[in-house]
């Protein structure tokens, strides 16, 4: 298949999950076109296999990797679009195909408008706030609806998602799922590797025998979103019963305000600075808890990042969080703002060596229901019935899409 990708560059879970699935339908043999406003975040490895099309180039991008820009300039706009355009007439694409809605439904709207009944079929994946944010916006969210609602197919990440989605944009039925997805070989605990026993290290033993605190750790963009205040305070809640450490991975807008909390709250020799990482599987697998009070997640991929290495994941209960995370099992799920209880099942976990290693050996086994190899399948078998469904010629505005099912 030809396919053209479209995805944010930025540090978010739609940019690493488009990439991801890119370059695994070229190594199966697809020809895939992924266009991005600047080179993705990360080692952007430009002999891969998959075209890349940046439409600005990296000496002009002084952008922050940690900001999701949905909001483009107009030249910005016009450049992305024109380089979709391009391939299309160069090399025609028999499917376009964008992640995360914001501004990318805007611009498939403008190739169905310019190249009618020769444009590629049109499929969208919904992932993070777009829905609730711009689903909701009194002028973006009626336009994001018609679009959508038009498309010859669109997937979302989980089936809370679905349900809202289908609900805020008045879809006539909800997306399909095909929740996100982990590399077992890049993502896996550290005691597979008998180098780095993690069974030894974990909670308080290292190999020379010294004692390691318990290490909890969260990654994120640092949106408000993220509810980094009450990060903050669950960990100082455990921090006052135990001697632990928090990592943070990632930057974004929030993280002053956590340097302030803790600064004054004396916990600073206590948190240690990650910045922006791509590769977090090196970090994780050095951890004990991954800690994620989010206000909302449509999926929660570095939960399943998280377990995947063995790392059993405190969260809130919201979105799709408990589609990933099985409470009690795998890790434990807490109603947002309750940072006592956070707290409590925190420090019971890390206290209790036993359980731990269960609900580690458990969150790896979850970890395999969401597999790369099996999730990228069930894509290329949703392109595969988007293509072969019949097309129907448009009578009703900007595209009737395929026939209805
Ligand atoms: O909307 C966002 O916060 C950003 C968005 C992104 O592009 O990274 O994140 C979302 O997509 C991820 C991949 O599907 C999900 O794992 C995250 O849960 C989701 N974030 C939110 O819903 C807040």
């Amino acid at each position: 298949m030809k396919i053209g990708m479209m995805c944010h560059s930025s540090f978010g879970g739609s940019a690493r999950i488009a990439t991801e699935l890119a370059l695994e339908l070229a190594r199966r043999g697809h020809r895939v076109h992924l266009f991005t406003r600047t080179t993705p975040f990360g080692n952007w490895d430009h002999s891969n296999g998959v075209v890349l099309h940046s439409s600005i180039p990296d000496h002009e991008n002084n952008w922050d990797p940690s900001a999701l820009y949905t909001d483009w300039p107009e030249k910005d706009y016009q450049s992305f679009l024109l380089s979709v355009l391009e391939v299309i007439a160069r090399e025609g694409l028999d499917l376009l195909h964008f992640h995360y809605a914001v501004p990318f439904v805007f611009i498939v709207k403008e190739v169905k408008e310019k190249l009618g009944e020769k444009c590629p079929l049109l499929v969208g994946t919904l992932h993070g706030s777009d829905v609730n944010e711009y689903g909701r916006d009194p002028v973006k969210g009626p336009v994001l609806a018609k679009t959508l609602r038009n498309l010859d197919g669109l997937t979302t990440v989980s089936f809370n998602y679905a349900c809202l989605a289908k609900e805020v944009l008045k879809l006539t039925k909800p997306p399909e799922i095909i929740p996100n997805f982990v590399s077992l070989s890049s993502y896996a605990p550290q005691n597979d590797n008998p180098e780095n026993s993690r069974e030894m290290e974990a909670l308080g033993e290292s190999k020379k025998g010294d004692v390691k605190r318990p290490r909890i750790v969260h990654i994120s963009n640092f949106r408000p979103i993220k509810n980094i205040d009450s990060l903050a305070r669950i960990f100082l809640g455990i921090r006052k019963r135990i001697d632990a450490e928090l990592w943070l991975v990632g930057d974004g807008q929030e993280m002053k305000k956590i340097n302030r909390l803790f600064k004054q709250n004396g916990a600073k020799n206590d948190v240690h600075y990650w910045g922006l990482q791509y590769d977090v599987a090196p970090i994780l697998v050095q951890t004990d808890l991954l800690l994620m009070p989010s206000l909302s997640e449509s999926f929660g991929l570095c939960a399943l990042e998280a377990m995947a290495c063995g790392v059993p994941v405190l969260a809130t209960h919201v979105g799709g969080l408990p589609e990933v995370v099985i409470h009690g099992k795998t890790g434990f799920l807490f109603p947002v703002g309750n940072h006592s209880l956070a707290a409590d099942l925190a420090v019971a976990l890390l206290k209790d060596r036993v359980a731990h290693r269960e609900m580690s050996k458990a969150a790896v086994r979850q970890a395999r229901n969401f597999r790369k190899e099996e999730i990228v399948s069930m894509y290329e078998d949703f392109y595969d019935r988007v293509l072969h469904k019949p097309r129907v010629r448009s009578c009703l505005g900007w595209s009737s899409g395929t026939i209805p099912t």
